[in-house]
């Protein structure tokens, strides 16, 4: 119980709160073990999007909304722990994307940087800046900042796509700014693939210079990140976190992909089962391949090809792969890494 002399210090202290509080001010030290926190703690969880439960609810969005009445026809993957806030970790958004044949989602730009992520069709198009690019299962695309877009499908199937933006990122810097084109196809002014000639052929034109924060290729196409993987699994080099596992990278210096979303696409063989890992940032997969589970904290997910799963920042993390299987990765990590403070832990294994 209180003495009469705590409960005074504790009423003064109090009063003391409740008179700076009109002036916009309140005591650092009821609050610096929550601010200052001695591991990462945030109500983000881990969870799964099994594509089979999801596919009937994507195909359902194409007969209540047009992609162009929409804008964008995009079923938000929101966490389960940061319901209504638009995000499937602390600092990233994922939503699927819908596009049927003959639709145009209309040409816009904005600061948000977007990935796209092929799940599932083949042959609709994302233009950037004028140069379509035709996108396959498995396909990694990137708008980068403030370049126009648009997406279409000429072919007679549909299309879904995830998409991943930094979108909480920049509310957080409140620093949104976006616009519409004013036709709904921002004009072509290069061919279909000019730029992974030019810039993702393992050559660049000569004297040519990038001062943009983003990679200048825009599709890095599966069927050669796929060949690459199997190439290199003859080594048998596996990594025991991570099996094999390759960057997506920004050919003019080495860099990530993008400035605020690093990508990765990992091979684990049959039967192979990772080391505990855990990292600084929330990670967001998508299965390509295989099927498998992932053992995150104390909870087991099972996965097979288009299934969707998240990892909150630094809890420890184990895949299985029952068969040979590609998984495709982002997150934040790209940022914490230039700002200095990422950090990975593989000392539990
Ligand atoms: O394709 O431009 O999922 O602007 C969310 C916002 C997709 C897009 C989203 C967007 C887009």
């Amino acid at each position: 119980m209180a003495t009469a002399k705590q409960t005074s210090i504790e009423d003064a202290r109090q009063d003391f709160y409740d008179r700076m509080s009109p002036g916009n001010m309140t005591p650092l030290w009821q609050v610096l073990h929550s601010l200052v926190t001695p591991e990462p703690s945030s109500t983000c969880e881990s969870a799964i999007w099994h594509y089979d439960e999801v596919r009937p609810f994507i195909e359902e969005a194409g007969n209540i909304i047009t992609a162009e009445e929409a804008e964008r026809r995009v079923l938000i993957l929101e966490n389960p722990g940061l319901r209504g806030q638009s995000r499937i970790t602390t600092s990233l958004y994922a939503g699927l994307q819908l596009i049927l044949p003959g639709e145009i989602a209309p040409s816009h730009r904005h600061t948000q940087s977007a990935l796209r992520f092929v799940v599932e069709g083949e042959g609709a198009y994302t233009a950037v800046d004028g140069e379509r690019t035709i996108m396959r299962e498995g396909d990694f695309v990137i708008t980068p900042t403030w370049t126009w877009h648009d997406h279409g499908n000429e072919t007679d199937r549909p299309m879904v796509w995830m998409d991943g933006l930094d979108i909480p990122m920049i509310q957080f810097f409140d620093a949104s700014f976006a616009e519409r084109y004013p036709e709904p196809e921002h004009p072509i002014s290069r061919p279909v693939g000019d730029s992974e000639a030019r810039y993702g052929a393992g050559l660049l034109p000569d004297g040519y210079r990038n001062a943009g924060p983003s990679s200048p290729v825009f599709n890095y196409p599966y069927a050669r990140t796929r060949e690459a993987l199997e190439q290199m699994r003859r080594r048998a080099e596996w990594d025991p976190c991570h099996g094999l596992r390759m960057r997506y990278v920004n050919p003019v210096n080495g860099d990530y992909a993008m400035p605020s979303i690093a990508t990765f696409m990992q091979l684990l063989p049959a039967a192979f089962e990772t080391a505990p890992y855990r990292s600084s940032d929330g990670i967001v997969f998508s299965v390509v391949e295989g099927h498998g589970e992932t053992r995150i904290g104390d909870r087991v997910y099972q996965w097979g090809p288009r299934d969707i799963f998240v990892i909150p920042s630094w809890t420890s993390y184990v895949h299985v792969a029952s068969e040979d299987a590609v998984l495709f990765s982002f997150s934040d990590r790209v940022v914490q890494e230039k700002l200095g403070f990422w950090r990975e832990d593989r000392s539990r294994n």
